[in-house]
Parts: structure tokens; C-alpha cells; sequence
């Protein structure tokens, strides 16, 4: 899929792309029947909610170890837009499904910039990564959105933001209330909802988070990160599922190659 010059245009501005129903029922299907043996691995990729460990907060790799999940990735759909906003070739730095589980169960993320667990975590140079979230539910106002604060990547990374570490070493930059107010206060908050398939492509510095799933339903988005190549991270520190080493470009797929799985 190409991304015309108004599209570019519009990521570089907003921060982010929102594409209702990319994927179609059928890939959809495919994808969430993969979902309970991804979400009951017990290894330490899949990092468990703290107040309830019977509940899974993210899954991290799937891209790796789930065919459908791995054929997700390579379709043009996401990876050519993905080389264009970059302008070069990409890998995957990181995966990670977010199921956000419902009555309560799928507890909130505060307010935070990706690129910064990266950056200090991993040793990526730039925020030269693209974030793209696969919704594999139906995302709607009830089922607690990602929040995204529009234009909020335009400073880059923010010096006022503070590192949270979990016990499971998976951290996040923090904003602090003030800078919120003010960032918020100027460019508002935008709810991402749409149907299972629906797909965002966000900057890694764009601010963003999420409240707890107080309703019934679950609402499971897969992210997928790509980085440049020239890009690649430095660390060595943190585990595959979190820092992927492996940096050869990606080359996309029969855009039918999920669907094939069926
Ligand atoms: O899906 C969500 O609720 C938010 C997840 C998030 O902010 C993240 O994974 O960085």
C-alpha cells in the first residue's frame, strides 16, 4: 500500500495515521483465533498483570513464534508505509500484543513516549521507529481507546518525562502532570476507535496511554515496532522479545498471504 504525499504529510504533522478496516474479517479471524495459545505461553515474554497473574498484560514476539502473527507483519499494507514515512528499509525492533481483557482485568498505561525505553533500554540512536497498532478487536469509547495526544511528537523526547520501571523490567517514560496539561491543553485528545482491522501508524514520540477496560469486552491491539536499519539499536541488555537483534531488512509478502492461512 501506498501512502500518497497528504498522508505523509498528515503523519509528519499529527504524528499519526488512522486506516479503518485494513484488514478484512477473514485475517481478522485468523489473527484472534491464534490469540489463546499466544496469550497462555508461559515464558517469560508474556508478562502477566500484576493485581491477577491468571491475566495476561502484553505478549511480547508473537511476530516470531505465531505464523499468523509473522505473516501480519510482512503484509505491504503495513510494511510499505512503514519504508515510506522512514524512508528506508525497516526491521522489527519489538511486538508486543496489548489484550486489554475486560472488567477491569486490562489495567491502564499513563501517559508516555515509546521511544524512551528504547532509547535508554535498548540503545536506539533516533526516533527513527515506527509504532503500528493492529486493532485485533473492536476498539470502541467503552472499551477504554489508546489516547494519543496529536502533534505531541514535534519536541521529540521530553526531558520532563520520568522513568518507570516494573519489577518485570518493562519501562516506561512517564510524563509528568504539568507538561501533560500543557501539551494536552493545547493540541486535546483523540480517542483511536474503530472495527476489529482498523490499523494506526504512530510516531515513537508521540505521547499516548490508555485507561483500565472497565467494560465487558476485550479489545486486543497488536503493536508492532519497525525500526530503520541505519537506526539499529546498540544495547545488548534486554531479552529478544524486547530488543530484537536481528537487523535484516524486511522484505514484504503476497499481500493474500495471511488470508492463505485460512
Ligand atoms: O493499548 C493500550 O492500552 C496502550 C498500550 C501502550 O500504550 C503501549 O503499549 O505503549
Amino acid at each position: 500500500m501506498r501512502l500518497s504525499d497528504s498522508q505523509i504529510n498528515d503523519f509528519n504533522h499529527y504524528g499519526y495515521l488512522f486506516f479503518p478496516e485494513l484488514l478484512d474479517k477473514t485475517e481478522i479471524s485468523l489473527l484472534q483465533r491464534a490469540m489463546p495459545e499466544i496469550l497462555g505461553r508461559d515464558g517469560p515474554e508474556v508478562i502477566r498483570e500484576k493485581k491477577d497473574p491468571s491475566v495476561t498484560r502484553l505478549a511480547f514476539g508473537a511476530h516470531i513464534y505465531s505464523e499468523p502473527f509473522k505473516r501480519l507483519s510482512l503484509l505491504p499494507r503495513l510494511l510499505e508505509p512503514v519504508q515510506q514515512l522512514l524512508n528506508e528499509n525497516v526491521y522489527i525492533h519489538q511486538s508486543r500484543i496489548n489484550p486489554k481483557p475486560g472488567f477491569g482485568g486490562g489495567t491502564g498505561w499513563d501517559w508516555h513516549q515509546d521511544y524512551g525505553g528504547w532509547h535508554e533500554g535498548d540503545g536506539m540512536p533516533k526516533p527513527q521507529c515506527v509504532m503500528v497498532g493492529v486493532f485485533i478487536d473492536d476498539c470502541s469509547i467503552a472499551k477504554s481507546p489508546l489516547l494519543v495526544v496529536p502533534k505531541s511528537h514535534r519536541d521529540g523526547f521530553l526531558d520532563s518525562i520520568q522513568l518507570h520501571r516494573d519489577a518485570d523490567g518493562y519501562s516506561l517514560y512517564v510524563l509528568d502532570r504539568p507538561t501533560l496539561e500543557k501539551i494536552a491543553g493545547e493540541h486535546g485528545i483523540e480517542p483511536l476507535v474503530g472495527p476489529a482491522g482498523s490499523v494506526c501508524f504512530c510516531h515513537s514520540t508521540l505521547i499516548h496511554g490508555s485507561a483500565n477496560n472497565v467494560s465487558p469486552w476485550r479489545r486486543a491491539i497488536m503493536y508492532l515496532i519497525y525500526n530503520a536499519i541505519s537506526n539499529a539499536c546498540t544495547g545488548t541488555e534486554r531479552p529478544w522479545y524486547q530488543n530484537n537483534r536481528d537487523f535484516t531488512p524486511l522484505r514484504v509478502i503476497n499481500d493474500d498471504s495471511l488470508k492463505e492461512l485460512k
